[in-house]
């Protein structure tokens, strides 16, 4: 693939980093080259504007915005670009994590965008949905994410294998 970046990964603040990471070690497994940002919907409005205005001409066809609180991030990014946006609500100390989640995923008709889980596990399905997303014209890619499942599934199957191993699983 080429080494240009095809996905963005934006965040509202430095303090989303160690979520966000999720999100690049699994575009990384995949092979997809990105690249990640700060930037913030009420702090920086203009360098948003600017970065996001510019992002398909450079080859980005994706977007993954992580943000939380009152999260508009991933909202104001949709509305300056047609590339899809996944937002990922960051946890918070105060809210847990819902304000965040109901200010990306509330958004009115016409400007989608693609809310997922809280957090960390959300990020990482932010950097799978990702490559979904590019795998749909790509066979390669596509045929790496169906291996990707069924190694998956193998380790739940051996789980349970070692789980039968347990004598109180047998209920005696
Ligand atoms: C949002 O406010 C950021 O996305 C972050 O999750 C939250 C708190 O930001 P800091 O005060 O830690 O910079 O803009």
């Amino acid at each position: 693939m080429d080494k240009k970046p095809v996905v963005a990964i934006l965040m509202g603040s430095l303090s989303d980093k160690e979520v966000m990471a999720e999100t690049a070690k699994a575009l990384t497994e995949f092979g997809i080259p990105f690249e990640a940002h700060v930037m913030s919907a009420h702090r920086t409005p203009e360098r948003v504007h600017e970065f996001v205005s510019g992002a398909y001409e450079k080859g980005i066809r994706v977007m993954v915005a992580g943000a939380g609180k009152s999260a508009h991030l991933a909202g104001v990014v949709a509305s300056l670009t047609c590339i899809p946006v996944i937002g990922v609500p960051m946890e918070t100390s105060d809210l847990g994590g819902l304000d965040s989640l109901l200010s990306t995923v509330q958004m009115p008709p016409g400007i989608p965008v693609g809310t997922i889980a809280i957090g960390k596990s959300g990020a990482r399905n932010a950097g799978l949905l990702a490559v979904s997303i590019l795998a749909v014209h790509n066979v390669e890619l596509y045929e790496k994410l169906k291996l990707f499942r069924v190694s998956m599934a193998a380790k739940v199957n051996s789980a349970d294998e070692e789980l039968q191993r347990e004598s109180w699983v047998l209920g005696q």
